[in-house]
């Protein structure tokens, strides 16, 4: 399919209301055409590019509104950092990080995302108003499925190889974008057929994948994205930003995150999740209008 041709109307299904969504047979339906923007929202001091920028609620909540205004259609909220080597984070401290800010953002008509691995923090979360549930490690805990399954919230599956304290250290492939597709086209349908209503699907770029791998991976989304379920695509400011371009410093990656971010939506991304949010939209509007 050439990417002219590829349909370009994207949807993700809730069984409770949804800012934006409408009424379905089983429950609540956000539905969008093109690509849209999620909005990186850390609430982490150790967050590898923005950690500790956000602080404080005031702060955090200006930060996430003005990604509302510009545009975007989900907020990820997130209370532990992923990133490489990163220590893990008990769930009362990552529960006391994020529950705040979803409450303070509940009222304010954009879709909550929560970025977590544990099914007490994502129940929690689910409890207090947040919408879908993003899981780095693909809800590889069953109890993650029943949480989402249970709460009638959409969640996102992403592909990771190993865990994130040591994914980097020497990621391992027979073909890579043969094996990453496999895992998530047969574990969406396997977390959509425990009764979770809507599954986004991620191929998880820099999580225990090589620059090569990246690469491989962000050439062949057209293939990803001939599949039924929405892609999302997170590459913003990571690490093979600067092994192609030498940017060390992460916060200066946003030029090298939005040539890689066109380059998915031109292959029919449905999200990318960004931390520069209004400038992806702004990008990608004048991308659609070409
Ligand atoms: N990347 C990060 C975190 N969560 N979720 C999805 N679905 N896809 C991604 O590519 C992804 C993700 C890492 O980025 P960031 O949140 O900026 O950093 P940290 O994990 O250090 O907070």
């Amino acid at each position: 399919m050439t990417p002219d041709s590829r349909p370009d109307g994207h949807s993700l299904d809730f069984r409770f209301p949804v800012p934006g969504g409408v009424r379905t047979a089983n429950g609540w339906r956000v539905a969008w055409t093109g690509t849209a923007v999620m909005g990186i929202v850390n609430v982490t001091p150790d967050s590898f590019s923005d950690g500790g920028h956000h602080l404080g609620l005031d702060a955090t909540l200006a930060a996430a509104l003005a990604m509302r205004n510009a545009g975007v259609l989900i907020l990820d909220v997130g209370g532990e950092s992923t990133r490489p080597g990163a220590d893990p984070v008990p769930v009362e401290q990552e529960l006391g990080r994020i529950l705040p800010l979803i409450r303070a953002l509940v009222e304010e008509g954009v879709v909550i995302s929560v970025d977590t691995m544990k099914p007490e923090v994502a129940e929690e979360a689910l409890r207090a108003g947040a919408h879908l549930i993003n899981d780095v490690t693909g809800l590889r805990d069953p109890a993650m499925v029943e949480v989402c399954a249970r709460a009638g919230a959409p969640a996102c599956v992403m592909h990771m190889q190993g865990e994130p304290r040591t994914m980097q250290l020497q990621p391992q492939y027979g073909d890579v974008v043969a094996e990453v597709h496999a895992y998530l086209q047969a574990r969406a349908d396997e977390v959509m057929t425990a009764g979770v209503p809507g599954v986004l699907i991620d191929p998880g770029i820099g999580f225990g994948k090589t620059l090569e791998h990246n690469l491989a991976l962000l050439r062949a989304l057209p293939q990803l994205t001939a599949g039924s379920h929405p892609v999302l695509v997170g590459a913003s400011r990571k690490r093979l930003i600067d092994f192609i371009a030498d940017v060390p410093t992460a916060s200066d990656r946003d030029p090298g995150t939005l040539a890689l971010h066109l380059h998915a939506a031109r292959s029919g991304a449905a999200l990318v999740r960004a931390h520069a949010a209004a400038a992806h939209v702004q990008a990608l509007r004048v991308q659609a209008a070409l």
